[in-house]
């Protein structure tokens, strides 16, 4: 009881802005609600266990923290550096071809086309918003070069309903499920018609309509959140799981260990995503952890996981929806390794020129995932270089209008920030947004921008 309640205090999330005050209660009330009606057996008797699975007499061990273990009589150390590496997981190679037949996803053309048409025009906005970001057009701005199979082939495997937790790298997700370039561009610009209201940092998106809970920048915050998620989701019998992408740094943070044990021992529905780009801005994987990569974890905490080519769209596509189908029949987390990498430098704010050699981006940028995909579809008689061109021509031209169009629009007014904090706002709160009030109409000449803002 003292457990579940810890857990619906902590995991359960505090959104921001978009998804707001009103859902963290509704999970709340979920949990409670569902406590009388539908008891879940969470807790297991160990002893009873035990005793079901062996006499307690016999010589073997009846330690309630080990019970399947066994007795040798040599003394034995792991070292897991003796032990085999995890395998990764791939259904293309690098010339487009399938490397085992009764592997190639039954997608069909169109779906295929889809995604392959949303990682060119994922590409392109990336391109478009780095430079807008340098110019000072926007805020800060990071791309997902090298990572739009991730993205894209994780994204098409999940079930619309299925609730998002991302990271910051995941625009192609969002993308996916229907944010608009318009709606990206109108965030990272602050405008008025950005559904945060401009209160949130450029790329920390957020969507209620497609289930994508609002980035939060400190690294691993989502993922207790999305255990905590996953337990709501569950108890309320849900027929949908939850997807936490996460970076191979943010794998180091507490609370990404945190949010395995919970997800395990809570036996909840929910897919941890890494994506193992090979950095954590300047520290490389070799500085990041001794262990085989992060897929080696999952078995520490009793889950199931997999490593998988991540810029293979469809190892990423089939590994994703075999992974939700363990998730839900099974109820259980299970964790996907991604192997991909940062092309880009980590954000407008650095140069990777100082860590990592000129080759290693070129190799990378030769064997991009968008390459891949394009040799297959070329392959298969979809899409030749003609229609290419087109379809890059167009990515560029929507996103140059979305650009042009979202600065064209005011911003929200800057009261908005006092605003949706709490339902009633308290004193302290009024009170500064009165001295605000006061200080920008005696300051008015030296705010000469906020004509650009609307009105109160
Ligand atoms: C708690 C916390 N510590 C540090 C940072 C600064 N920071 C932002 S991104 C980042 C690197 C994260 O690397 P990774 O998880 O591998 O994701 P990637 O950028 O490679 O996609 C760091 C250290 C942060 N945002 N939050
Ligand atoms: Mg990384």
């Amino acid at each position: 009881m003292k457990l579940r309640l810890w857990i619906a205090l902590h995991c359960v999330p505090r959104f921001s802005t978009v998804f707001g005050r009103k859902v963290r209660r509704s999970l709340l009330f979920t949990t409670t609600r569902f406590q009388s009606s539908t008891p879940i057996n969470t807790s297991h008797d160990v002893t009873e266990e035990m005793k079901r699975q062996r006499p307690i007499d016999d010589d073997k061990p009846h330690f309630p923290g080990t019970w399947k273990s066994t007795y040798v009589d040599t003394m034995q150390f792991i070292k897991p550096e003796l032990q085999d590496t995890i395998p990764i997981y791939r259904v293309l190679n690098w010339e487009g071809d399938i490397v085992n037949k009764s592997e190639e996803p039954n997608l069909g053309q169109d779906t295929i086309l889809q995604m392959y048409k949303t990682m060119v025009k994922l590409h392109t906005m990336d391109k478009v918003l780095w430079s807008a970001s340098e110019e000072g057009r926007i805020g800060l701005y990071i791309k997902c070069d090298g990572e739009e199979g991730a993205n894209i082939g994780s994204a098409a495997a999940l079930d619309f309903l299925d609730v998002i937790y991302a990271q910051y790298r995941e625009q192609g997700v969002l993308m996916w499920r229907g944010f608009t370039v318009d709606q990206f561009i109108d965030q990272c610009i602050g405008n008025v018609r950005d559904g945060g209201r401009a209160r949130q940092m450029s790329l920390h998106y957020g969507s209620r309509e497609l289930n994508y809970v609002t980035i939060s920048s400190p690294l691993a915050t989502g993922m207790p959140q999305a255990a905590g998620t996953a337990y709501a989701m569950k108890r309320a019998g849900s027929k949908n799981c939850v997807a936490c992408y996460f970076g191979d740094g943010a794998a180091s943070m507490g609370d990404a260990h945190a949010a395995f044990n919970f997800a395990s021992t809570m036996e909840v529905p929910v897919l941890y995503i890494c994506r193992n780009n090979g950095y954590a801005i300047s520290t490389c994987s070799d500085q990041q952890y001794r262990g085989d990569g992060i897929a080696s974890r999952g078995a520490g905490y009793g889950m199931c996981s997999i490593r998988v080519d991540g810029n293979d769209t469809f190892a990423v596509y089939n590994a994703i929806k075999a992974a939700r189908e363990i998730a839900m029949s099974e109820s259980r987390p299970v964790l996907i390794e991604l192997m991909t990498y940062r092309i880009a430098n980590h954000s407008t704010n650095e140069d990777a020129v100082g860590y990592r050699k000129k080759e290693e981006i070129d190799f990378w940028s030769r064997y991009h995932p968008i390459d891949r995909l394009r040799k297959y579809i070329t392959k298969m008689c979809w899409w030749d270089d003609e229609k290419d061109s087109e379809w890059l021509e167009e990515t560029w031209k929507i996103v140059l209008d979305a650009l042009d169009g979202a600065e064209a629009q005011l911003k929200p007014n800057p009261f908005e920030m006092f605003n949706d904090v709490y339902d009633e706002m308290p004193p302290r709160l009024r009170k500064q947004a009165e001295s605000m009030q006061r200080h920008l109409k005696e300051h008015q000449k030296e705010y000469p921008l906020l004509e650009k803002y609307t009105p109160e």
